[in-house]
């Protein structure tokens, strides 16, 4: 039976297979963290107390919190770039990029494995990386030398034809996918791109595509590796990077999409969610406030070139704020030495450096009730900074045309040529990379760690008994955007977890902090896809900080669901549906002998307000149940043996 890329990487980095749970366990070859993630993440590896890193290269971006506020961001990056000096880490400072696009350009290599404390790690797909975002805990084992633990994937082969027409973009094809399998439709999935189209996509073109298969709740996704990855490796001076990486004829899939790329239109995700998705015509000529290009989606060199292009010689609509941030130094850079810059700036674009931004509401709020255009990957509600403001999804080139017109326009309506080459050599400087001290200097090196960085809450053992009210009552498709907010007054203290709790759910409920901590212990209960989007494990470190002992939801989203198992928190899955229904808010739940219960795969609940017992799933590994009962992660992997 043949095999496709993804079963090919994972078979030659296969560490344990479980047949009964049907967990696998993986090798890590590189790992990846941002700031946001990274401190904790880093907290997490000095508490394992590993020397060194065990992966072949681990590297620490700088990019999400670079506003600078107040010392506490300073802090922040201090620390992580002495920790990661002190063990091996490469640390690239702010400036350098955002991480998935400077990995791409600079670090990626087909065939490898990369597990990145961010859910958009799947960027490294578009060069055959089987790269997979987790939370921080996972990747701090992982740069331990552990491997990385999943249920073993489904594979979805979408199978690409024909070629995409002028003014459709890479944006629109996974807009298309998104359209077809929703949110939640690639959970527990890799999705794995074949087909006579994947020739006619350049690897930026393929990296917006598997970045933006996070928001399909998918584990991953990727494209072979073949002449177009070689090409980009040496334009990037790495031609010996590359190895071939393509399916075998008669490979064999779970599941099949196929998308016949020359039927697709300019679309664009409406708000709140990526998978809300119809025809820019569908929507109209809509009145637009602020448009914003960048993020790890959309902010590659040839990405930009297109929106210099269409922004050369005409001026940003007299309404419409115009930001653009270039996605790396590289790419920055080569825009400044071509002209491209001077077009942008000369049309009226706000250039920002090259970091996350306004994708992770880090500046750029947009005005109450406006409409924003952006060529990002999530759209959810309030992540913009402004919890009135309609965020739409789009291609740069939808994006940067409706920056001219004022209204949500169709870039093919302009009578230009948009093909941009591939550069023959990118401009190659990683002079902001900065190398680790060696394995000699390494006791001597000092961590630095400001008044900002706290320590991390720990769990402890599972009791017997866990009685406690369910405190909130939530719908389907709740994010982590939602349950931990991250703007630019609270993502400075992702190392401060006492302060960040504080906001808790805040957007679903301000009440909900303050009357958790006033409980000491609760329960949470959902809809389905609890906890999609970001990889960031403070939404289950903060829940831990304020006693919640359970979340019963229709179904999680993977790496939150891994975050709150690694924190020690029940993740239960209602076996009936109807079951939702009858809970109320404050009503009293139950779990009698919790620690056996823990083991098997139904956990009972009993409402004793409502007197009546249901049934719950635990749908977890024999290993997570140990990690659950030990209270999470660390306390297991420091309890083992005992
Ligand atoms: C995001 O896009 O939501 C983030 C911010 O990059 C997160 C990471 C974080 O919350 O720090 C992610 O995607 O994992
Ligand atoms: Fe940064 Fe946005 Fe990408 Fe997250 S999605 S890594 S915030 S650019």
């Amino acid at each position: 039976m043949g095999k496709g890329i993804a079963q090919k990487i994972i078979d030659a980095h296969l560490v344990s297979f479980d047949e009964e749970t049907g967990e696998i366990a993986i090798k890590i070859d590189n790992t990846l963290t941002q700031d946001s993630t990274g401190t904790m993440a880093y907290l997490q590896f000095e508490a394992m107390g590993v020397k060194r890193v065990k992966t072949e290269r681990s590297t620490a971006y700088i990019d999400h919190n670079t506003l600078q506020a107040g010392f506490e961001n300073a802090d922040d990056h201090e620390y992580i770039k002495t920790v990661a000096s002190k063990h091996g880490v490469y640390f690239s400072k702010p400036g350098n990029g955002i991480c998935h696009q400077v990995n791409l350009e600079r670090f990626g290599k087909p065939g490898k494995t990369l597990l990145g404390s961010d859910s958009h790690t799947p960027t490294g797909g578009g060069i055959g990386m089987l790269a997979i975002g987790a939370g921080g805990l996972d990747v701090a084992v992982a740069m331990a030398g552990g491997a990385y633990y999943i249920p073993k994937p489904k594979i979805c082969n979408v199978v690409l034809k024909g070629r995409l027409n002028p003014c459709v973009a890479a944006k629109d094809i996974i807009l298309e996918v998104l359209k077809i399998l929703t949110v939640k439709g690639g959970v527990g999935k890799i999705i794995e791109y074949t087909g006579e189209g994947v020739k006619t996509l350049s690897v930026p073109e393929r990296a917006t595509i598997t970045n933006m298969g996070a928001e399909l709740g998918a584990t991953t996704s990727i494209f072979p590796s073949d002449e177009i990855t070689r090409e980009f490796l040496k334009a990037q001076g790495r031609e010996k990077d590359w190895t071939e990486i393509k399916p075998d004829a008669d490979a064999v899939y779970d599941e099949t999409v196929e998308i016949d790329l020359g039927t697709l239109a300019p679309m664009v995700a409406c708000p709140h969610s990526p998978d809300a998705v119809k025809g820019v015509d569908e929507v109209g000529k809509i009145k637009v406030d602020q448009v914003a290009i960048g993020s790890c989606t959309n902010s590659s060199y040839m990405d930009m070139m297109k929106v210099a292009k269409i922004l050369k010689g005409n001026t940003v609509h007299k309404d419409v704020s115009l930001v653009i941030a270039p996605g790396s130094k590289q790419v920055l850079t080569m825009l400044a030495e071509n002209g491209a810059l001077a077009d942008m700036i000369s049309a009226g674009a706000r250039i920002l450096e090259s970091a996350c931004g306004p994708c992770i509401g880090m500046g750029q709020a947009p005005k109450t009730d406006a409409v924003s255009v952006r060529s990002f990957n999530r759209n959810f509600f309030g992540r913009s900074g402004t919890k009135s403001a309609q965020v739409y999804l789009a291609s740069p080139e939808v994006a940067a045309y409706t920056a001219i017109k004022g209204v949500l326009s169709d870039p093919r309506e302009l009578d230009i040529d948009l093909t941009v080459d591939m550069p023959k050599e990118f401009l190659i400087n990683d002079n902001l990379v900065i190398a680790p001290v060696s394995e000699e200097e390494a006791d001597k090196a000092v961590v630095v760690r400001g008044p900002n960085i706290k320590p991390f809450p720990l769990n402890t053992e599972m009791p017997d008994t866990i009685e406690a009210k369910a405190l909130l009552k939530m719908e389907d498709n709740i994010t982590t955007d939602h349950i931990m907010p991250s703007n630019a007054s609270l993502l400075p203290y992702r190392s401060n977890i006492p302060h960040l709790s504080k906001f808790c759910l805040e957007p679903v409920d301000a009440t909900f902090s303050e009357r958790a901590k006033a409980e000491g212990k609760s329960f949470l209960v959902a809809g389905h896809n609890y906890g999609q989007g970001s990889s960031r494990e403070h939404a289950a470190l903060a829940p831990l900080y304020l006693g919640v002992k359970g979340v019963i939801a229709k179904s999680f989203a993977r790496i939150h669901m891994a975050n709150l198992i690694n924190s020690g928190i029940l993740p239960m899955v209602f076996k009936d549906e109807a079951d939702y229904d009858k809970i109320d808010l404050n009503d009293v739940l139950e779990i009698k002998d919790a620690r056996s219960q823990v083991l098997g795969d139904v956990i009972k609940v009993e409402n004793k307000t409502k007197g009546y017992t249901f049934d719950t799933l635990l749908n977890v590994s024999k290993r997570q149940r140990q990690m659950l009962l030990h209270g999470g992660l660390l306390n297991y992997t420091k309890n083992q043996g005992k």
